[in-house]
């Protein structure tokens, strides 16, 4: 028998596969149609500290390769989810990851202290790449303000915790993002890739722009970023040995998984085929992972994890 089980710091998973933040977790249905799902852990919304509306419609558009979408951080308030975390049966169920959005310092510090006061095994995934809010940039690409961030809010979460982390495209990038991150010790794992930031999609015939917010801007997803967030999980794997990588990014099936995992993965992240397919694709992607494994001869993913062969 295949095991597909991983665990991310200490916490184990019973397989690697859960949702993405953004998808299939604003409301608490939507968090109860994951936790009946086969995926092995799940996560909430990012959250701001009041709740917002997001960004007008349309601002998700299946596109033949992908996604695009420019929400716009729509989150029912970090108090819904902290209720919801606190309410959440932790012994019967999977692992709740939390993802938190403040729109500043000060807004992440106060979700953050009131997430420790409950002393909650839930775990923190930190945002810091939101690329949709108008007039806002996300703070993963400016690497000073992050590790300021890093330096207040690392002491005070103390447990081990996660950052959302934009795609980079430049090894000089890679090594200053992960210098940082070297820095702070309870920082565990660090999720790449969110949306590739302000692409633009057209539609040929009404010569209009597919999407209402920010003039047709939205961060891409799904197949057409695969290749983007192999590299920066592999950027990261290879250069951050003690901590973990969550892999998001272009999986649809349970190949992408695989290649997610050798390139160093220990968890994978489904965004925009969760949304095109609904809870229902973890099912799929369990048995197709446990069959590409079988085929290999493999038994755990950490027969494989990180194992990519180079030329
Ligand atoms: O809500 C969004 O528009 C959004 C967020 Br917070 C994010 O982190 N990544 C993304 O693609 N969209």
């Amino acid at each position: 028998m295949v095991d597909i089980s991983t665990s991310i710091s200490g916490t184990t998973l019973p397989n690697v596969f859960f949702n993405a933040s953004g998808v299939w977790c604003q409301h608490e249905d939507e968090l109860q149609a994951m936790v009946e799902s086969h995926s092995g852990a799940l996560i909430t919304k990012s959250a701001t500290l009041a709740p917002r509306q997001g960004n007008p419609s349309p601002r998700y558009l299946p596109l033949p390769l992908g996604s695009i979408s420019s929400m716009g951080l729509p989150n029912e308030g970090y108090e819904y989810y902290l209720r919801y975390a606190c309410s959440f049966n932790y012994s019967r169920t999977k692992p709740l990851f939390i993802s938190l959005s403040g729109l500043s310092l000060g807004d992440s510090v106060k979700m953050v202290e009131a997430f420790v006061a409950a002393d909650l095994p839930c775990m923190l995934e930190i945002n810091f790449s939101c690329p949709n809010v108008p007039g806002k940039p996300q703070l993963g690409y400016d690497f000073e303000a992050m590790d300021a961030a890093l330096a207040t809010l690392a002491p005070l979460i103390k447990k081990p915790f996660g950052i959302k982390l934009p795609p980079f495209f430049d090894i000089a990038h890679f090594d200053l993002v992960a210098a940082v991150c070297q820095k702070y010790s309870n920082l565990a794992f660090l999720t790449c890739v969110n949306s590739i930031g302000n692409g633009l999609a057209i539609d040929f015939e009404t010569e209009t722009a597919l999407i209402k917010p920010k003039d047709g801007y939205g961060g891409l997803s799904g197949a057409m970023i695969l290749n983007t967030a192999l590299a920066n999980v592999n950027a990261f794997y290879r250069r951050l040995p003690d901590k973990q990588i969550i892999g998001v990014g272009g999986v649809a099936s349970g190949k992408e998984a695989f290649l997610h995992i050798l390139a160093g993965a220990s968890a994978v992240q489904i965004g925009t085929q969760l949304m095109e397919e609904g809870p229902a694709v973890f099912e799929r992607l369990n048995k197709e992972l446990a069959e590409i494994m079988a085929a290999k001869g493999y038994n755990t993913i950490e027969d494989f994890r990180g194992r990519l062969k180079t030329l």
